[in-house]
């Protein structure tokens, strides 16, 4: 069956989305260089829409999205069952465990998977299948999953995501290690047991290049270089990994190219920056679509985190200087960019395709003022507990999915930068709890030391400054 997707995505998204303009879209892309560093925003560039988006022609297709309960991955599976996709949902709620295991849950109160498909299915119809399956231990099942299920697209989110909780203790490094390269390892052996033809879309990571300062354009995926002789290659970039759970994201790129070259799997990786913004306009259609919200100082993500604290009148917590810079992307766009990605695969035969997802890149320190200029809040410079350069400037190609129709959302509308986050922190501000918010987990002992005098009871939300609950 084919379904016509006319013209763009974003006016679709408009028409049927009434969010504040979080959800209204400027682009910072300088089309010839890539994004472009910390609010040094060039001027909008309309993105043309190539012929494959401008009248986006797609199947409608079967996928299971592993880690589909999860933070990313339950948005893109309602984006891809409103694009009319058949979606199947693994998931063994290892998340959901681990924040029973930190004494911590999401700002928000997620539904069980149950009630969150029953939920999409009053509000949009269409039917969604959850299977509670551990991808990283239930080969058989994985395996039998493939073969019921005959999916055409695999997306795999289910993974540990937090570098924080990766560098905890050896339970959690080796915890991170085991799941995540193990899980997709399966996954490899699976779709070549099942003997289909099966697109793999992989969430990798920007931090498999690693966060020094290389001095010029990150490039998607692989990288030209002159070996000794002057031998010209085209490689996988370097990987340099900045945590154990990095550090996955680079063995799972290794991976996906020998299982390519060895079994012919088609798979995307994508190497995606940190995501901010918590609903999208499937999410939003019902209170118990709502989606994951992380806060604490393991799985809270640096943005999200400024701007809930901003709306607690918590200090800002910036690591070290906030000299480091990073990529960005909105969660509506991370949906979007797994629905390009499974739109345009990899033909049998290809290398592996990589795509760098993010929207722009911004510096730490510039996101805190920012969020400080706007709430009245101070900032508060933390010693770092993490091992990792002080500073550092990212230029990052992104060109596959701005060439591909990606229009993405940025930081440049300051409204639209806090409507969306502080309506929810608004609304859940008593399910807070600020001693979570502090960093909790060091590098190595130096950096455990140097942060010793982080008193988690210290943090009080500020009820003058914090908004208002309902
Ligand atoms: P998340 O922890 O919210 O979701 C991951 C989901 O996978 C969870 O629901 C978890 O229960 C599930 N899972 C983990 N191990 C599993 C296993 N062995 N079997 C079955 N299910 C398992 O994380 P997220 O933020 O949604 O991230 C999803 C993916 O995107 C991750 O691979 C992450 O590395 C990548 N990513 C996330 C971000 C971000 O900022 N959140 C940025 C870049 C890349
Ligand atoms: N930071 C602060 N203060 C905070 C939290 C973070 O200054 O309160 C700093 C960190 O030191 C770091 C930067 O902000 O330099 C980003 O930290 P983060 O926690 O937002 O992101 P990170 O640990 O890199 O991990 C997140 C996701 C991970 C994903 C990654 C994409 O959890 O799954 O792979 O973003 S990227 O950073 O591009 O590698």
């Amino acid at each position: 069956m084919k379904i016509i997707f006319v013209a763009a995505f974003l006016p679709a998204f408009a028409a049927s989305f009434t969010a504040p303009s979080a959800f209204t879209t400027n682009t910072a892309i300088d089309t010839n260089h890539g994004v472009k560093s910390a609010f040094a925003f060039t001027k909008p560039v309309p993105v043309a829409f190539q012929a494959r988006t401008s009248e986006l022609e797609a199947e409608t297709k079967k996928i299971i999205v592993l880690g589909g309960d999860g933070f990313c991955g339950w948005p893109t599976s309602l984006h891809l069952s409103d694009k009319g996709h058949d979606i199947v949902i693994v998931d063994n709620l290892s998340r959901r465990n681990i924040d029973t295991e930190l004494g911590c849950d999401s700002l928000t109160p997620i539904q069980s998977p149950e009630v969150r498909v029953q939920a999409w299915k009053e509000v949009s119809g269409k039917d969604i299948k959850f299977v509670n399956l551990d991808v990283a231990k239930e080969y058989d099942l994985l395996v039998q999953l493939l073969k019921e299920e005959k999916p055409d697209a695999v997306v795999h989110f289910a993974e540990q995501r937090s570098a924080p909780y990766s560098m905890k203790n050896s339970k959690t490094k080796r915890y991170t290690i085991d799941n995540n390269v193990s899980g997709s390892n399966n996954l490899c052996c699976a779709a070549i047991d099942s003997e289909l033809d099966i697109h793999i879309v992989h969430l990798g990571t920007m931090g498999v290049y690693g966060y020094g300062s290389s001095g010029g354009e990150i490039p998607e995926g692989y990288i030209d270089v002159v070996l000794p002789g002057g031998r010209e290659s085209n490689i996988l970039h370097p990987a340099y990994p900045g945590s154990v759970y990095h550090a996955t994201k680079c063995l799972d790129a290794l991976m996906w190219q020998f299982y390519q070259k060895n079994d012919q799997l088609r798979v995307t990786d994508l190497h995606q920056g940190v995501v901010w913004g918590t609903n999208t306009p499937q999410t939003i259609k019902d209170e118990r679509l709502v989606n994951r919200f992380d806060y604490d100082g393991d799985y809270g993500t640096v943005l999200n985190r400024f701007l809930m604290q901003g709306a607690m009148g918590v200090p800002l917590t910036v690591y070290g200087t906030g000299g480091q810079t990073r990529g960005f992307i909105h969660i509506t766009d991370t949906a979007k960019c797994i629905e390009i990605a499974i739109n345009n695969p990899p033909a049998s035969g290809d290398r592996v395709e990589i795509f760098n997802q993010i929207a722009e890149t911004c510096r730490v320190r510039d996101i805190a003022a920012m969020v400080a200029e706007q709430t009245g809040v101070d900032v508060d410079f933390l010693p770092n507990p993490r091992q990792e350069a002080a500073e550092n400037e990212l230029e990052v190609a992104n060109r596959k999915f701005t060439n591909l129709g990606l229009d993405p959302i940025t930081l440049e509308s300051e409204n639209g930068l806090f409507a969306e986050v502080t309506e929810i922190v608004k609304k859940f501000k008593h399910r807070c709890n600020p001693a979570m918010i502090l960093p909790a987990s060091f590098w190595n002992k130096k950096r455990a030391e140097e942060c010793a005098d982080l008193d988690p009871s210290s943090m009080k939300i500020n009820e003058e400054v914090a908004v208002n609950g309902d």
